[in-house]
């Protein structure tokens, strides 16, 4: 049934000068002549009003019980899998992403929903014994009120999730600000949830640019009516969030970039390995956070291990992405400008390879094998960059597209070191055949997440999330660990005494 309705979505005409009431056209990356969805850009007063509409609809969600609310996420899980297909369309056809890998991002908000259904009926606090007699003491989670949710596209619908789910099923009213050139598959998802029984006002979706919501959301935090912001986007702007909450002495839920290292040790099956490399260096473009970010191999191997990867990025197949191919363009002309920087910054002393070319395919080589038009989108070669040094741009920085460089290194402390150096500190892997080995690693790597034997991407929904250093503040989405970031704790001290007992001072002795 369709509970909610009228979502506050770019309010034509509303914005500020200069900012705001700009029309936005979604275009499909791999033929940009498609496009996919034309929004109307809010101003920063739509921002401040989702947030006054998130307000005054949160108080009669959060008397919603729990286990019903749960119900309701269950509903947009049940919603989201029988309109599986076509939500994995769209986002393949809005930000260029291979189906296979759109479909296990839809399978993703099926997941949390899954999750957070069972946590509708637990949502536990505690008892806490007194020191004194006659007086128990309890703690509750309490909503943390209106959360501010800004998402990033390359994810355009599970990334959203892990932070409208539980936030929703916790209680509290959401306004959502997606990334514009996601703007249809954010939609979608909304209207799912409003469909799924998420009353009007408790979930906002708005389209704003980045200085229109900086300013939305200044005036919200100012006139106190945001009380949680979620970020999930570059280690830049989430600084900038973060300075912003501050200044109102909050504590925003950041998910940042990521430099992940992949550390190949001498014992490594390297076929596996190659493998791993390939899928999270490469695959989706090397547009996710937890991409592959610096290839850290043993001296021993490096050459066998290089040339094994060089071969199988030769013999990869790229393009359309409604076909089988490892990535198909970049997610949008923004980052396609950005990833040409990175590739501006190859030096003299990189040796090239994974092709014949480098750069935007079709407007330079062309790629052996590629699938359908190359001229058509934000097609790239892909670039595997050895002879690596400490102080390079790719070794430093995230690169967020498909490029990634080879270091070499003789003993553990030192891969270890390597992979900390850039300051990230998201997902981190090594692939060895020795348990010793894999355990001092993730001893010593600053990542929030380590895999053994496995790529650096491809995180279940059910883990905590997250990083440290560039990659965030250390708040951790999804599983039972992101109830911390949409619920406050709440203790009652309860006393039944019948006299006044005070803390400290009554204790009772034996
Ligand atoms: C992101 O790129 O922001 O672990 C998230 C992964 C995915 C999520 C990536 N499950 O690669």
């Amino acid at each position: 049934s369709v509970i909610g309705a009228a979502p506050r979505e770019a309010a034509p005409g509303a914005g500020a000068p200069g900012s705001g009431s700009a029309e936005y056209s979604s275009r499909n990356p791999a033929r940009l002549d498609d496009v996919v969805a034309r929004v109307e850009l809010s101003g920063p007063e739509d921002v401040h009003a989702a947030a006054a509409a998130a307000r005054a609809a949160q108080r009669e969600w959060a008397q919603v019980p729990a286990p019903v609310r749960g119900r309701v996420v269950a509903e947009l899980g049940r919603l989201v899998e029988a309109n599986k297909e076509s939500l994995a369309r769209l986002v393949t056809r809005e930000i260029g992403k291979p189906y296979a890998e759109a479909l296990g991002e839809v399978q993703e908000i099926v997941d949390t929903c899954d999750f957070f259904l069972g946590e509708g009926r637990r949502l536990y606090g505690q008892t806490v014994p007194s020191e004194m007699p006659d007086k128990q003491l309890f703690t509750f989670r309490v909503p943390v009120g209106v959360a501010m949710v800004i998402t990033a596209g390359n994810f355009p619908v599970a990334v959203p999730s892990w932070y409208l789910v539980p936030a929703l099923l916790c209680g509290n009213a959401v306004v959502w600000k997606p990334a514009e050139y996601a703007a249809a598959a954010a939609r979608a998802v909304a209207e799912l949830a409003w469909r799924a029984g998420v009353p009007q006002g408790v979930l906002n979706l708005v389209y704003a640019d980045g200085e229109a919501t900086f300013a939305g959301l200044e005036s919200a935090l100012r006139d106190g009516l945001v009380d949680k912001v979620g970020f999930t986007g570059s280690s830049a702007v989430g600084s900038r969030v973060g300075e912003l909450c501050g200044k109102y002495t909050q504590s925003p839920c950041l998910e940042l970039g990521g430099k992940n290292p992949m550390v190949v040790a001498a014992d490594a099956d390297l076929d596996l390995a190659v493998e791993g490399a390939l899928f999270s260096g490469w695959g989706t473009a090397g547009q996710r956070c937890t991409s592959l970010g610096n290839l850290i191999v043993h001296r021993d191997v490096h050459d066998e291990f290089v040339g094994r990867l060089d071969q199988a990025l030769r013999a990869a197949v790229i393009g359309d992405p409604a076909g089988d191919v490892l990535y198909g363009p970049l997610l949008d002309q923004k980052f396609a400008d950005g990833f040409e920087s990175v590739l501006s910054t190859i030096a003299d002393h990189h040796k090239v390879l994974g092709s014949s070319a480098v750069g935007r395919i079709g407007a330079t080589a062309p790629r052996a094998g590629f699938q359908g038009d190359p001229e058509a989108g934000l097609f790239y070669h892909p670039v595997l960059l050895d002879g690596l040094r400490p102080d390079d741009h790719v070794f430093t920085q995230e690169t967020f597209g498909p490029i990634v460089g080879v270091s070499t290194f003789d003993d553990l402390d030192e891969a270890i070191e390597l992979g900390n150096a850039p300051g990230y500190g998201l997902s981190a892997a090594v692939y060895t055949s020795d348990p010793a080995t894999a355990f001092r690693f993730r001893q010593g790597t600053g990542a929030g997440m380590v895999s053994v034997n496995n790529s650096t991407s491809g995180a279940e929904a059910h883990l905590p999330f997250g990083g440290n250093g560039r990659s965030g503040n250390g708040s951790r989405q999804s599983g039972i660990w992101v109830l911390d970031q949409f619920t406050r704790w709440q203790s009652l001290n309860w006393d039944f005494s019948g006299k006044l007992q005070k803390a400290q001072m009554d204790v009772a002795t034996v």
